[in-house]
């Protein structure tokens, strides 16, 4: 199969995150021709090295990497045609499409089949955000006919239940993340520092401006036991210097206030922000792929929700929570709720109300990880979605 993968950064890291690892599952475990159009070359370089910004096309870890720029070029379109959140193909594209379509018009029944050159069927797919909200249910693998053209869009929603896409998951990444975590020495000689003390807490930070980052980081400084912070290189570093008085911080630097040591690190490839998650003992994560990575950390975590207009992002964080905290303790519950909506705007915080049940949240985090891990992930529900409807 051919896959045609697009995705137009909107800000940040997570659109592209999802879309890069995607693709390089879909390569890595189907062997599927993946081309994947990206209009933000820099972005993707930062999450993968090996990307050069300055070419158009490039094979980079077995993915077809496209610049997505104007005019979009007359391509053939691909077998499975993935639009990311919403992103809007160009029109020369869908009308290639649709070109196709009406071609074999007469073999079209309902008027909405996508067919191929080569009169296999296309499978035309949004992917959509991740949320952990009931509705999230029945809209997954519903077909939006287009209102000009016979073309039919499927919109495919990632989830945390077996009726929804799944989670992005490679496979064997659970085995991958053990092996890791039996031995953390070499990873931290590599970012360059000392292997944590036992009696260190040791938490990675990545989290949107808007969170009450000095607040937590005075309560790690004021923290009976040793507290060790990581943060990647981000826009958070400017309100950290200011936080700790400095004009500006760089990676390779580090700040000691009481019992807090911060250390800056460069912001990392994919698999090095993995095994940073894997190698914390809690993780401060944000927006959509983060946030899926520390749950196979399988490690206590900090949600930070991308914020959205008129305060919807509260029900869907409020909506993840009550899946999290079914399983735990009414008490360990209350801490980790009370926690995630203080970290989510309001106003106070207590992080030694949440880290208290630590040893309660590290147990939960490993059950919650294996309890996720039962459902197929995102990629094998998208394969078989496709499969489905096309006659490959
Ligand atoms: O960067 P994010 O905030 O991304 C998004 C986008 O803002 C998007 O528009 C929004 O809709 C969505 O959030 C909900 O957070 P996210 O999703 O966690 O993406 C970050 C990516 O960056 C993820 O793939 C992990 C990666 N990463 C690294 O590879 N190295 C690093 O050092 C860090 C800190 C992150």
């Amino acid at each position: 199969m051919r896959w045609d993968i697009f995705c137009r950064v909107i800000d940040n890291y997570g659109d592209v995150g999802v879309c890069w690892r995607l693709s390089r599952q879909l390569v890595m475990e189907y062997r599927f021709a993946v081309r994947l159009w990206v209009d933000d070359m820099i972005r993707l370089q930062r999450l993968c090295p090996a990307v050069d910004t300055r070419l158009a096309i490039q094979s980079c870890r077995g993915v077809e990497v496209r610049h997505w720029r104007h005019p979009f070029p007359n391509v053939t379109p691909a077998d499975v045609v993935i639009e990311t959140f919403g992103c809007e193909l160009p029109e020369n594209y869908v009308s290639a499409m649709a070109g196709a379509c009406s071609r074999q018009h007469d073999q079209i029944l309902d008027g909405c089949i996508n067919i191929t050159e080569e009169g296999t069927q296309r499978v035309w797919i949004n992917l959509e955000y991740l949320s952990a909200e009931q509705w999230v249910e029945g809209c997954h693998g519903l077909a939006s006919p287009h209102p000009r053209m016979p073309l039919t869009k499927y919109f495919f929603f990632p989830g945390f239940t077996a009726a929804t896409g799944g989670l992005l998951r490679e496979k064997g990444l659970l085995a991958q993340r053990e092996a890791f975590q039996s031995d953390t020495v070499k990873f931290w000689r590599q970012l360059g520092l000392a292997p944590p003390a036992a009696t260190e807490t040791v938490v990675s930070l990545f989290c949107y401006d808007s969170a009450p980052v000095s607040r937590l980081l005075d309560s790690w400084a004021a923290s009976v036991t040793p507290v060790r912070c990581l943060v990647p290189a981000s826009h958070l570093l400017q309100q950290i210097a200011g936080w700790a008085g400095i004009q500006t911080l760089a990676p390779g630097a580090s700040v000691l206030r009481g019992n807090l040591t911060l250390h800056i690190i460069p912001f990392l490839s994919q698999e090095d922000y993995d095994a940073l998650l894997w190698a914390c003992d809690c993780n401060f994560v944000r927006g959509e792929d983060s946030f899926v990575r520390a749950q196979w950390a399988a490690r206590p975590l900090v949600w930070h929700i991308y914020p959205q207009q008129d305060q919807a992002h509260l029900v869907k964080l409020e909506a993840f929570l009550d899946r999290y905290c079914h399983d735990l303790m009414p008490d360990a519950a209350t801490a980790v709720r009370t926690f995630h909506r203080q970290w989510n705007g309001d106003g106070n915080l207590d992080w030694s109300g949440f880290w208290q049940f630590r040893a309660q949240l590290q147990r939960h985090a490993t059950a919650w990880a294996e309890q996720l891990a039962r459902f197929k992930d995102l990629a094998y529900n998208l394969v078989h979605f496709c499969k489905d409807r096309t006659n490959h």
